[in-house]
């Protein structure tokens, strides 16, 4: 199933309610009607698409063995959390007892389409990027209120669906999670058409790129499932090639300790060396990978007012939010996913930044006037950037 060519939902219209449901309500003959019904509501709601897949649809199973693969390897890095729960991961029924179905969802969440198979990012090194999925309000909670609504609508609708096999005898159930949970996610949204695996490992559509984030609805229902899409990366290698850290060591494979998002987000402590010159001036996740993708030619801009950027967080220079006061970041990052990385971080990444942008005596006199505020490791990455801004000094002098 593809979506992209829809009309999005406004952003500003209320969420719909069963009663506006454009498909009569005598019309059901069977669960695909159902199912045509329940994604029509999804993309009122700001949805991109949907698709269907049972919770006792193989592939979960199957994934283990290649999640297990991943861990052996040490590719986790500090990502703990994917080391455990693997029993829920092979059976998601045992997340949400009397659930039968997953609704996979999509949500696009560009503000502003970026240039074609360009990293325009690397040309304003005095900025701060942060992954366009960081500059508004967290999807986690955008995305599982508009799953509430959806199952809210689908539970109304349940009178109407008595005459078909779906299960609407048994309680109705239903759970909302985007990355809330241990869920194989991104195998269970290209099962269930949404798109296909990357070379990057991130899922693709056709007519959409890869600019979105995903979620599901566990539900009582029983529907019926729909079928993966084919793949379309055939002899590219575009990501592989430009990863800045060399992150995906094959395709399909990241090595996610290696990867600028991890670094800049999950890592906790000091970042290796190795990496800190490849980080460049990402200071919040990295979205290279997906900048240089054909595919996003086809990105679409969400349709939702939540992804758009706050306190300028598309547009804001390093040595400014180097200045930010603990308490300024906190308020400025109150509800969005900038907030997971914690201000000293925040700082260690900014660093990075400043060090690896062009030489200017103002950056070395605000990185020494913060040595010793905060600890060993922000001081630590604060003298490196000093001696890459003064390596670039003397550079530029001789
Ligand atoms: C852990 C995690 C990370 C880690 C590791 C990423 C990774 N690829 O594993 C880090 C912190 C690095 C990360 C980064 C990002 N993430 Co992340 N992340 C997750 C999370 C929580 C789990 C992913 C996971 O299970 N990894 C484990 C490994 C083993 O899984 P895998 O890479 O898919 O590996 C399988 C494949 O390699 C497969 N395989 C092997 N060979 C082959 C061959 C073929 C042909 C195929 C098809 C598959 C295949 O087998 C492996 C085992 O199952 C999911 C949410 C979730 N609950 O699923 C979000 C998620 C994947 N992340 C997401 C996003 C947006 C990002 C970033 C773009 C954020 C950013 N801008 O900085 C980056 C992109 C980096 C990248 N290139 O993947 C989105 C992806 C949306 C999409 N369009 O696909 C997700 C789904 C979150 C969400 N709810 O939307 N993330
Ligand atoms: S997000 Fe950046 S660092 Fe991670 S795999 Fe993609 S290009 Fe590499
Ligand atoms: S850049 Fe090329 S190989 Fe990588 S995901 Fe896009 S199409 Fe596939």
């Amino acid at each position: 199933m593809s979506s992209s060519s829809s009309t999005p939902a406004s952003a500003t219209a209320p969420m719909p309610t069963a009663k506006n449901a454009s498909i009569p309500t005598n019309e059901f003959q069977d669960a695909i009607d159902v199912k045509r019904w329940i994604r029509e509501q999804a993309i009122k709601l700001g949805f991109a698409d949907c698709g269907f897949i049972s919770v006792d649809n193989p592939l979960f199973e199957a994934q283990m063995q290649g999640l297990r693969d991943w861990l052996a390897k040490g590719h986790h890095g500090q990502l703990t959390f994917m080391e455990s729960n693997h029993d829920k991961r092979a059976n998601p029924a045992l997340l949400v007892e009397g659930s039968r179905t997953i609704i996979s969802v999509r949500m696009d969440y560009l503000e502003a389409a970026p240039a074609p198979r360009r990293i325009e990012d690397n040309l304003r090194p005095n900025h701060a990027i942060i992954a366009r999925y960081a500059r508004g309000r967290d999807y986690h909670k955008t995305m599982r209120s508009r799953l509430k609504k959806l199952a809210q609508n689908i539970e109304a609708m349940l009178p109407q669906w008595q005459h078909l096999d779906i299960g609407v005898d048994s309680p109705f159930v239903f759970r909302p999670f985007s990355d809330s949970a241990p869920i194989f996610e991104r195998p269970l949204a290209d099962a269930a058409g949404l798109g296909w695996t990357g070379k990057h490992t991130l899922l693709i559509n056709k007519d959409s790129g890869s600019f979105f984030v995903l979620g599901e609805l566990f539900l009582s229902l029983a529907l019926p499932e729909d079928t993966a899409v084919s793949a379309h990366c055939g002899s590219c290698s575009a990501c592989i090639d430009i990863c800045p850290t060399q992150a995906i060591v094959a395709p399909y494979q990241l090595k996610a300790s290696a990867c600028i998002s991890y670094l800049t987000i999950e890592h906790d402590g000091i970042i290796d060396e190795t990496y800190r010159k490849a980080i460049g001036n990402r200071v919040f996740g990295c979205d290279d990978c997906q900048l240089i993708c054909p595919w996003n030619r086809y990105a679409q801009i969400s349709p939702i007012d939540d992804f758009h950027a706050r306190h300028n967080l598309d547009d804001s220079l390093l040595i400014e939010l180097w200045q930010w006061s603990e308490q300024q970041f906190l308020k400025s990052t109150e509800g969005s996913p900038l907030r997971r990385t914690g201000y000293v971080n925040f700082l260690r990444n900014l660093s990075i930044g400043i060090g690896n942008a062009p030489y200017h005596a103002k950056h070395i006199e605000k990185l020494t006037s913060r040595l010793g505020e905060h600890g060993e490791v922000l001081d630590e990455h604060i003298h490196w950037a000093i001696k890459e801004q003064l390596a670039k000094r003397h550079s530029s002098t001789s």
